[in-house]
């Protein structure tokens, strides 16, 4: 028994020392090279941070941003007006890309000019004097011809009609901006003015967007032009056309400008305070001759022609309907429209701040809906065409709404009735056509 129980002790006692042993260094080993594993990726940590920078930086780099600036004409007390604007168009997207932004101005940018607005935009800034010979009036002008004209009009009420300045802005726009030697180096311009909002978040890059599907022309606000500052536009550009059938583009929208297949002009224009364009369309051919041709009858000086008739009446006839875009999902005002996003799913997830009851996309003064039914795509139930249809309806059965499935039928008819008509005859359905003295700001 003393035996056993002193070799069992010793066994015992063995046991104790290596289970001891195997928990002392198990215990330090684990905590041990635990510390030491943080420890080296404590060292390593800022390599990490550095690999991760450089991967982002990567990433920016070989992300290609399109050929494309902003492009702002401005006089100097135009500053914080226009910066309102530049903040605004920084927050919702070009803090996520960057692009220059080209300033142009018929005077010197003052110091105070070119630092605050070099500081709010996250791009490259560059300042543009225009040259005395784009912002004149030429030899060839009948000043006081041009000077009664000025004074009946600011008489008549008419916008801007006594103002000299305005004209030279508006033939600017027209014809020479895109001419600034600032701009050869870019393709595609986003047009920006002051005090304009923008409301919903731009998360994609439009410029690519526009490349990749070969626009050329976007806009997002369309209506109607005051017939008094623009009486002979339609007849010079026709006698235009009779002179150069050719540059006619093939799958024009003449539709979109003309009710009455080139008879008359409906006053139809793409507003453009706004625009997203490829200078290359301006550089064109067709369109420098067009400009020319519209500069020498003198229309700009002896009426007060807007660069948006013009604009829009040569994207309407000298490019493919396909190269033209309605940006429906970027909420923009310049007062006193609205253009907020119609799709809901877009107003929340680009969080919109503009009311979509304000929206005047689809009210009838607006041309949108013309445009949509011209490339041939569903009119959003929210247009004027579609809405006298679900309120007649609703007044027909007792008055009360209809429910939201039948709308959606009463929509889809409508949408079908218009789209077979415009294919059948090639022009809108009369009951777009609405005699213009008949048309209300609505
Ligand atoms: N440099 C310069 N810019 C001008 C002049 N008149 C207007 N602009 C700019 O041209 C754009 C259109 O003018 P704006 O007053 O907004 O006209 P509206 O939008 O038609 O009422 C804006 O970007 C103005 O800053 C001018 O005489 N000189
Ligand atoms: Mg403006």
């Amino acid at each position: 028994m003393p035996k056993i129980s002193s070799k069992l002790l010793r066994y015992i006692a063995a046991a104790a020392i290596l289970i001891f042993f195997f928990q002392y260094t198990q215990v330090n080993r684990i905590p041990g090279n635990n510390d030491k594993h943080v420890e080296q990726l404590e060292k390593q940590r800022p390599n990490l941070q550095l690999e991760n920078d450089v991967a982002e930086q990567q990433k920016k780099i070989s992300y290609v941003k399109a050929n494309a600036t902003f492009i702002s004409l401005a006089r100097n007390r135009d500053l914080y007006n226009l910066v309102n604007s530049i903040r605004l168009i920084e927050d919702r997207f070009n803090h996520q890309f960057h692009y220059d932004w080209v300033f142009l101005n018929d005077e010197d940018f003052t110091p105070e000019f070119i630092e605050v607005t070099t500081n709010f935009v996250s791009g490259k800034t560059h300042y543009g004097k225009i040259p005395k010979e784009h912002w004149s009036i030429p030899s060839s002008i009948d000043l006081n011809k041009a000077k009664t004209s000025w004074e009946q009009m600011q008489d008549q009420g008419v916008l801007y009609g006594g103002s000299e300045s305005y004209r030279h802005m508006c033939r600017y726009e027209s014809g020479f901006f895109w001419r600034h030697p600032i701009l050869d180096q870019f393709k595609y311009y986003w047009r920006i003015e002051p005090d304009v909002t923008f409301y919903c978040d731009i998360p994609y890059d439009v410029f690519q967007f526009m490349t990749d599907n070969k626009y050329a022309y976007g806009f997002t606000t369309s209506l109607h032009e005051y017939p008094a500052t623009i009486k002979t536009l339609w007849n010079t550009t026709r006698e235009f056309i009779g002179k150069h059938p050719e540059y006619l583009a093939k799958n024009n929208m003449l539709e979109f400008v003309s009710w009455d297949f080139g008879e008359n002009y409906n006053y139809c224009h793409f507003w453009s305070n706004f625009e997203i364009g490829d200078m290359d369309f301006w550089r064109s051919e067709a369109y420098r001759k067009y400009f020319e041709y519209l500069d020498n009858s003198g229309g700009f000086f002896y009426e007060r022609w807007g660069d948006a008739p013009v604009h829009s009446i040569a994207a309407a006839l000298f490019l493919n309907k396909s190269q033209i875009h309605h940006f429906d999902d970027i909420g923009y005002k310049h007062m006193p429209f609205v253009s907020c996003p119609t799709d809901p799913e877009i107003h929340k997830k680009r969080n919109c701040g503009c009311n979509p009851e304000e929206n005047f996309t689809w009210k009838r003064f607006s041309c949108t809906s013309d445009f949509y039914l011209m490339q041939e795509k569903p009119i959003p139930a929210q247009s004027w065409l579609h809405r006298k249809k679900v309120v007649g309806e609703a007044l027909r059965t007792g008055g009360k709404q209809l429910s939201p499935e039948r709308e959606k039928e009463v929509v889809d008819q409508s949408n079908k009735e218009l789209l077979d008509y415009y294919r059948t005859h090639k022009e809108l359905p009369p009951e777009m056509k609405p005699k213009l003295s008949g048309l209300a700001l609505d």
